[in-house]
């Protein structure tokens, strides 16, 4: 049994947090380290160095994903497994999806300063692209691993520069030779930041997300008429720019004409030509829909869907619109969140059950094994943005729930 006082080096955590945030560092105080540039394969080239120092057995497959594994008494007993994201969002937080890839670091890092042994092994992974944001969809990498997305679409998928998923892959030297297929797995532990309020405004340390919202993802395309701003009669134009400005209106008045518990976004836009004095032609936007309730989310779609053939129609805009992705929502093992709320209670950290309005690699995790996250408070509930923060002694609070957590089902059979 291993003693409760086993703490991990909040120290070292920070400085290996501090040095991560210093590969694509912005002015704001925040990181830009979008998946599959240089900055990715930089700080992919530092994490796989740490391992190296640990003496794990690492391994890359053919979505990048990269794997460290810690030998247990008897290998031949699936791993626990624990990890979340080195990539970030345009101008992400220093605490996004890192923390997650850190915390068990240092978790594998006290383990072998002091010498402990566990029946099982134990694994770190880093997953590909959670992110989704230079290539969508997001969580795409554990969502091939999962079996749930398949590897040669995930390739083809470009970004705006129509560069290719498994070309930039390629080309920054993390297009394993191990096929990208699930594994027996114990248990999936992922540690990160909430990105909302909750935990704040509660007042609580720890959090334990019952399971993730659904996530469904649309890409919305207008075709409209361009032409000179100043002699083209308002009467008859059609320009698609107006006719999107009022479709993302409607995705905004959405989760309340449903009146259900959902959130549905417009984040991305682009306009072309997008001169000031020529009328807009093309506009891409996408729709993010997030709910508990899949079938809420499927109905507000096909609700909106409806409204947006109405105004393309009215404004002789023609609409073509594609269904992403989607992925569902994610209830964990009960038996796990009721593990971190536990050991959190044992350790003397405030905690609190909840939800995740973020999506996760557990996402895809949790159809494979039983999974459960561990969430720190968001200063502000603010993420996804350079201000991002988390205060040191809240990762160090988590990452000793995330190292019980893990000795715990380590050491079962
Ligand atoms: O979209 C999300 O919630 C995550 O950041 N991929
Ligand atoms: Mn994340
Ligand atoms: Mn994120």
């Amino acid at each position: 049994m291993v003693p409760l006082d086993l703490k991990i080096d909040g120290n070292r955590l920070r400085d290996s947090l501090e040095e991560m945030a210093r590969i694509g560092a912005t002015p704001g105080g925040g990181v830009q380290r979008l998946t599959l540039t240089d900055e990715d394969k930089q700080a992919r080239d530092l994490f796989i160095s740490w391992l190296k120092e640990l003496d794990l057995a690492i391994t890359v497959d053919a979505m990048g994903n990269i794997f460290g594994k810690r030998p247990g008494q008897n290998n031949d007993l699936p791993p626990v497994m624990s990890g979340s994201h080195i990539d970030s969002q345009p101008k992400g937080g220093r605490f996004d999806g890192i923390l997650g890839v850190m915390g068990p670091l240092e978790v594998l890092r006290t383990l072998h300063a002091n010498n402990i042994e566990t029946k099982r092994p134990i694994v770190i992974v880093n997953w590909t692209n959670e992110e989704g944001s230079r290539f969508a969809p997001a969580m795409v990498a554990s969502g091939v691993w999962a079996g749930a997305l398949d590897l040669k679409w995930a390739y083809n998928r470009t970004d705006i520069r129509n560069k290719k998923l498994g070309e930039e892959l390629e080309r920054i030297g993390y297009k394993g030779n191990t096929a990208c297929n699930k594994f027996p797995v114990h248990c999936y532990y992922e540690y990160h930041i909430e990105q909302g309020p909750i935990l704040e405004r509660e007042g609580k340390t720890i959090g334990a997300p019952k399971g993730i919202l659904c996530l469904h993802w649309y890409d919305i395309y207008l075709e409209g008429e361009a032409n000179q701003v100043g002699p083209t009669p308002m009467e008859g134009r059609h320009d698609a720019l107006c006719a999107a400005a009022e479709m993302i209106l409607k995705v905004n008045l959405l989760p309340e004409k449903m009146g259900g518990n959902m959130v549905a976004t417009v984040g991305e836009i682009q306009n072309y030509p997008n001169s000031r004095n020529i009328i807009p032609d093309k506009v891409h936007f996408t729709v993010d829909i997030r709910s508990w309730d899949d079938d809420l989310a499927l109905r507000a779609w096909e609700d909106v869907k409806q409204d947006f053939q109405a105004i393309a129609d009215r404004r002789g805009c023609p609409l073509g619109m594609e269904e992403t992705w989607r992925v569902e929502h994610s209830p964990f093992d009960e038996k796990l969140v009721q593990r971190v709320l536990n050991t959190a209670e044992r350790l003397g950290y405030s905690n609190l059950h909840m939800v995740s309005g973020a999506g996760h690699d557990a996402s895809y995790i949790n159809q494979v094994a039983p999974t459960a996250m561990i969430f720190v408070p968001s200063i502000g509930g603010r993420s996804h943005v350079e201000v991002e923060n988390t205060t040191w002694q809240d990762c160090e609070a988590g990452g000793n729930v995330l190292l019980h957590c893990i000795l715990k089902s380590a050491n079962e059979v």
